[in-house]
């Protein structure tokens, strides 16, 4: 890829994280629109995040939000603190925002009639019966990028439901001051909803199996009792978000009538899965190289070849070895079914195909065989890849870089006086941080890009088609935010800063690429700690 078309990419990424700021104040400025009575309590919010997008805009040279933002922040001058929005300066305001607004639709939004909705995160909303929580809470949400709203009144509460779902409700279990009162309110708003809402329970008094019971039945995914730090509530909500969205399964199915083919790609399509067809037993070695399926769809009897002699010569390969079999035929004869599972199939379903059933049992092995995969290549305490896998994946990408003659980079990050945070605070708030910074990395770097944790305290992120000096931007980027990031032990916040070395592949080994990075890292250490170098720095 050239520069330009580099260039172009990166400011496409960046320009999708103003475009989200933009959101954050539009979203703000309904709680202020229209409501002037109760407007005094949005300001703020209001003026930090239109700051945060001024200074993005600026950031990524996007001009049209940037003037409309810094439009936003004149106006907001002649608003005092404490005071409710003047009717004047409302209407001045809806001025600037419609500008902001057609700003942020021109861009991504053309053509589609409901994009702004599609386009907006969903919000996460906050029930607690501590104001500061909530409000702490928030900051530490908008770091990782999440839009939260607090709320203070039940029915506030279930009208923002109605308007906008939320991703995930945080809860008080004593939310409007009386015992259980916050799962009544949770009771009656799942009603109003066909699929619920998962919930986040916390409570300080009652942790008795009579409120568990209740509050679990009304959606609670999760009950905190008794006291819960923020940190874990953030890693709570970020696991019900769509940050999370599983990826589609990919299933590969064989079977030679090209009817039923055909019939299964449908009913897998349809349920979201991404299926790869084909009819002909014998190209079933190339599709296996290609697609690298996670479930494997057999037919029983084919001319040539039996499904049961494919699955024997697909397990005879190593690393396709806890690949989900399930067989498909007419047979009902249960010896013969029992038969062909001894011989590496996992599941056996029985023509006519019931499309439920088949989703349902691929589903199961699915999730079934990635939880077993990750065992084995990710890290337990931060879900990233281990150390193994991340130089697994080097080399492969690696490999694709020379492959497509494409420029790759590998940057080692590792955080600084990380002793001294244990030593303070204690190893469970360090583990913490440890996991803040990989959601943070997650949340922050490209879908493409490999993020593994490394060691203790050492990241290593592999960023395939991208330059070195592009890396250490966006990396630089990066390392600012996390430094400005509240991590939360207790009653208090402190701050947490990383040292970063970044190396551009060169046509080098992977073992020679990870020592250049190494020894850039131990350079921006030996500069001061807190900053990102590149190898040829
Ligand atoms: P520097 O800025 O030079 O990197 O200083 P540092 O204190 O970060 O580096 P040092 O290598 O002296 O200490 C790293 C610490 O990281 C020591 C170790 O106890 C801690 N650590 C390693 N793995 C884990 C972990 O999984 N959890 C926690 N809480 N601490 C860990
Ligand atoms: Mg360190």
């Amino acid at each position: 890829m050239n520069d330009e078309s580099q260039k172009e990419k990166l400011r496409q990424h960046f320009a999708r994280r103003v475009t989200t700021q933009a959101r954050v104040v539009l979203d703000t400025w309904q709680k202020i629109h229209g409501n002037n009575q109760q407007s005094a309590a949005f300001r703020e919010d209001f003026a930090t995040a239109t700051d945060k997008l001024v200074r993005y805009a600026l950031r990524f040279e996007m001009a049209g939000h940037s003037d409309a933002g810094k439009k936003v922040l004149t106006l907001l001058e002649s608003w005092p603190t404490g005071e409710n929005l003047p009717d004047a300066l409302e209407r001045q305001l809806q001025d600037a925002i419609e500008l902001l607004s057609r700003n942020t639709l021109r861009r991504t939004d053309k053509n589609t009639s409901d994009a702004p909705q599609q386009f907006r995160r969903t919000p996460v909303y906050i029930a607690l019966a501590n104001d500061e929580m909530a409000r702490r809470l928030i900051r530490q949400l908008e770091f990782f990028g999440f839009r939260a709203s607090a709320f203070s009144d039940a029915d506030q509460l279930i009208e923002a439901c109605a308007l906008h779902k939320p991703e995930t409700i945080l809860m008080d279990v004593n939310f409007g001051g009386r015992a259980n009162t916050g799962i009544a309110t949770i009771e009656c708003l799942q009603e109003r909803h066909d699929t619920p809402i998962p919930v986040i329970f916390k409570s300080d008094e009652d942790g008795t199996i009579e409120t568990r019971l209740r509050a679990s039945r009304c959606g609670g995914e999760e009950f905190f009792y008794p006291a819960v730090d923020p940190g874990q509530l953030i890693e709570k909500i970020e696991s019900y978000t769509h940050g999370n969205t599983v990826e589609p399964y990919r299933v590969l199915v064989l079977d030679d009538s090209r009817a039923q083919a055909k019939f299964m790609e449908t009913v897998l399509k349809k349920a979201g899965m991404t299926a790869h067809i084909i009819t002909d037993p014998m190209q079933i070695i190339h599709a296996l190289e290609e697609f690298s399926p996670e479930i494997i769809v057999l037919d029983m009897y084919m001319p040539g070849c039996t499904g049961m002699e494919i699955a024997r010569v697909i397990r005879q390969q190593d690393k396709l070895h806890s690949v989900p079999i399930i067989y498909l035929s007419a047979e009902e004869d249960v010896s013969k079914q029992l038969h062909a599972m001894s011989l590496g199939g996992d599941d056996f379903l029985t023509k006519p195909i019931d499309p439920k059933h088949l989703v349902a049992t691929i589903h199961n092995r699915g999730r079934r065989a990635r939880s077993l995969l990750a065992l084995m290549i990710r890290d337990s305490l931060t879900g990233l890849f281990n150390h193994t896998h991340t130089l697994h994946l080097l080399d492969q990408e690696i490999a694709r870089a020379k492959q497509k003659d494409q420029p790759m980079c590998f940057a080692m990050i590792d955080i600084d006086y990380f002793k001294k945070v244990n030593d303070t605070f204690g190893h469970p708030i360090g583990d913490r941080v440890l996991r803040s910074l990989s959601m943070f990395l997650k949340q922050r770097l490209r879908k493409s890009d490999h993020i593994g944790r490394y060691g203790g305290e050492e990241f290593a992120i592999i960023l395939p088609d991208t330059r070195e000096s592009d890396a250490r931007n966006v990396l630089n980027e990066i390392r600012e935010r996390f430094s400005e990031l509240q991590q939360p032990a207790g009653d208090r916040d402190f701050n947490v800063t990383f040292s970063c070395g970044v190396a551009a592949w060169t046509g080098d080994s992977s073992q020679s690429l990870c020592e250049r990075a190494d020894r850039a890292l131990y350079k921006s250490k030996e500069l001061g700690r807190n900053c990102v170098t590149a190898a040829t720095d």
